[in-house]
């Protein structure tokens, strides 16, 4: 008789998209976005054209946390100036995430003329800009590739 393991815990389809839920929701949330993948679009668009064609594409525009994720976005930029999650002054993030961390350019955020609702950045660092200016972007991909298979 052939020796079967009791290791893998065979479960129904249901349960296993679950577990994919759990584990998905852990790496993106316990690491230190390990899974997060940028995307440069070759596009000028509004920044709420922007907005949804991350989302409906990939996860969303980037957001950006800290020093590393600040030096990593800008690696991969391929033009200035580009759209980034950022948006409508008291200052939010477009995947909701709120964090404190912020990268203006001398002077900025001036919302000049009251019209500067978005936020581009711009060489090394970001400016507040119009929200119909037509920019290019980055969007992020935070889906981890954990293989879904189930009989
Ligand atoms: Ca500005």
């Amino acid at each position: 008789s052939t020796y079967k393991s009791n290791f893998f815990y065979k479960c129904s389809c249901i349960e296993f998209f679950y577990l994919a839920e759990l584990i998905q929701h852990f790496i993106s949330t316990e690491t230190n976005n390990i899974s997060k993948r940028y995307f440069w679009i070759n596009e000028s668009l509004t920044w709420s054209r922007a907005q949804n064609y991350c989302r409906v594409n990939y996860t969303d525009l980037v957001s950006i946390k800290n020093e590393t994720e600040n030096q990593e976005i800008m690696k991969n930029a391929k033009n200035f100036p580009f759209w980034i999650g950022l948006f409508n002054n008291p200052w939010k993030w477009s995947d909701g995430g709120n964090s404190k961390f912020q990268n203006w350019r001398d002077e900025q955020p001036d919302n000049f003329h009251q019209l500067e609702k978005c936020v581009a950045f711009s060489q090394s660092n970001w400016n507040d800009d119009q929200c119909s200016s037509q920019n290019y972007f980055l969007c992020y991909n935070s889906k981890s590739s954990i293989l879904l298979y189930c009989m």
